[in-house]
């Protein structure tokens, strides 16, 4: 029975026998052509053709992802009994929202997105009062964390693997925003720089827990709707800047 909520659709019955952990993985990466690295936005931002308007857009507008990931990851945590899981994904917190531990002092993920912000021309202030952020991005952020609240937490772990595709975003950004955005400050690209080990070292994690929880074909399907699900709000997320910023799709 279709439903219309992806917390209440059921695992479909059996379909045949389980996929291999290699094959179950290729399915998954296989879900990278619907990334949002192929979204109008994102191609337009990367091949330099963006204005600083649509930039600063993207820029505000993305700031409202980066803070809820903490609060989602948060809500994993809370979801999840496992303490050797807890002890790694805790990790994804300290990233974001930085930490200081006998003497060592990160200012973290969401400080240096708003350098970023900065570089390209933000105040701090217009970022972190969220002026600019457009109604379908605050929706597709908060499906996301909602999704996470009350999912199990092995689909929240499996919702995360959308990074299994972003360590290639980041360094695209990396290798040309330089080149075609020399009005950006430099420094202001260092989340991208922290985000390429980073986002590698979490779908370790993210992809041990995925292949060891979702073992039958019903369940690896699920896996398969979950993460699209997430793609979705990720292409979701660009559609409502492409509309706000006038990027034509
Ligand atoms: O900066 C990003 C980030 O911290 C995360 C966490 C992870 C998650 O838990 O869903 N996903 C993610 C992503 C970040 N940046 C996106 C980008 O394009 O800059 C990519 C995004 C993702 O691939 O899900």
């Amino acid at each position: 029975m279709m439903r219309a909520d992806i917390l209440q659709s059921e695992i479909q019955p059996d379909q045949g026998p389980a996929w291999s952990r290699d094959e179950f993985e290729a399915q998954l990466r296989a879900r990278g052509r619907a990334y949002h690295i192929h979204h109008p936005f994102n191609v337009k931002l990367n091949s330099g053709l963006a204005t600083p308007e649509q930039i600063r857009g993207w820029v505000a507008n993305r700031f409202y992802y980066q803070i809820a990931i903490p609060v989602k990851d948060a809500a994993v945590l809370s979801n999840c009994p496992d303490p050797e899981v807890r002890r790694g994904w805790v990790q994804r917190i300290l990233d974001h929202d930085g930490f200081e531990f006998g003497g060592v002092k990160d200012e973290g993920g969401i400080e240096a997105w708003l350098r970023l912000a900065e570089a390209v021309g933000l105040s701090r202030d217009e970022v972190l009062d969220l002026r600019h952020v457009v109604p379908a991005m605050r929706f597709a952020v908060d499906a996301y964390v909602n999704f996470a609240r009350r999912a199990p937490w092995q689909e929240a772990v499996c919702s995360s693997l959308t990074e299994l595709f972003a360590p290639e975003i980041h360094r695209q950004r990396l290798a040309s925003w330089p080149e075609h955005y020399p009005w950006i400050e430099p420094q202001g690209l260092g989340y991208f720089r922290n985000r390429v080990s980073q986002a590698r070292r979490d779908v370790e994690q993210g992809l041990a827990v995925t292949l060891g929880h979702f073992t039958t074909r019903a369940l690896q399907e699920r896996a398969l709707q979950v993460l699209q699900f997430k793609l979705d709000i990720l292409w979701a997320m660009n559609d409502a800047m492409a509309q706000r910023y006038g990027v034509s799709q």
